[in-house]
């Protein structure tokens, strides 16, 4: 099988923590795709243009964090990582909702800073910012939920693979405001298959909202965080 991914890619990263996790590093060959240029070959493997893409066993192409993840997980029949299908499949699905939701919020920022400084929309970046922190505050409350402290799931997968971001993000300065989040990320964070596939850092660009949109609403909002 083939994997396709790129290295500072949350929903890749997704899928190579299942194959680690799962031992299927001889059965999964990741290969880097070259995403967001024009005329990229990699349209021709997967027309999205999106990572991660899977070559599965039987040649066929799948997209999409969630299905790649579980089709890797559901490979020997013995899921792992599955939501609970009993009373709690509900409250499951709806962490997961908030974990997804977290992660697409801080995508939307981390695309927003990877443009040209020119081409940055201050706006875009003030309220992805502002979402990022409100659902921090969220999984600060969320985070001594059983789900989140059992064994590995979809739902930490998703969220730690969010929180990861702030090594992309130089303005995604989650930390010292909810300890009880840090505690739980640098947790999993130490588990073999996250350092073995945590996402380059990026020093060139800034994920601080601009000045502008900072200074316009500085009365409401409290200091900006700083990483640990
Ligand atoms: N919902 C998709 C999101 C995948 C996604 O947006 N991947 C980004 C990288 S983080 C991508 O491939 N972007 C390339 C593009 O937009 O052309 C999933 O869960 O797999």
């Amino acid at each position: 099988m083939k994997l396709y991914i790129t290295p500072g890619s949350p929903y890749a990263r997704m899928a190579r923590i299942v194959v680690l996790e799962k031992g299927l590093e001889s059965r999964v060959e990741a290969v880097g795709a070259t995403t967001r240029v024009a005329d990229s070959p990699y349209y021709g493997i997967n027309p999205s243009g999106r990572v991660p893409y899977l070559i599965s066993e039987d040649g066929v192409g799948l997209e999409e964090s969630a299905l790649i993840c579980a089709y890797l997980d559901h490979l020997d029949g013995r899921p792992a990582f599955d939501l609970p299908c009993d009373g709690q499949w509900w409250k499951a699905r709806r962490l997961e909702a908030l974990a997804r939701s977290m992660l697409d919020g801080l995508s939307v920022w981390g695309r927003e800073i990877l443009r040209a400084e020119n081409e940055r929309s201050p706006g875009v970046i003030q309220h992805e910012t502002d979402r990022a922190r409100r659902m921090a505050d969220v999984w600060e409350r969320e985070s001594d939920h059983p789900l989140m402290r059992g064994g590995l799931n979809m739902i930490q997968i998703t969220l730690a693979c969010a929180l990861g971001l702030e090594a992309r993000n130089p303005g995604f300065l989650w930390r010292s405001r909810h300890p009880k989040l840090s505690e739980w990320f640098d947790q999993i964070a130490a588990r073999p298959s996250f350092t073995a596939t945590a996402p380059p850092s990026t020093s060139a660009a800034s994920g601080a909202p601009p000045n502008s949109a900072l200074q316009g609403t500085r009365k409401k909002r409290r200091a900006p965080e700083r990483k640990r």
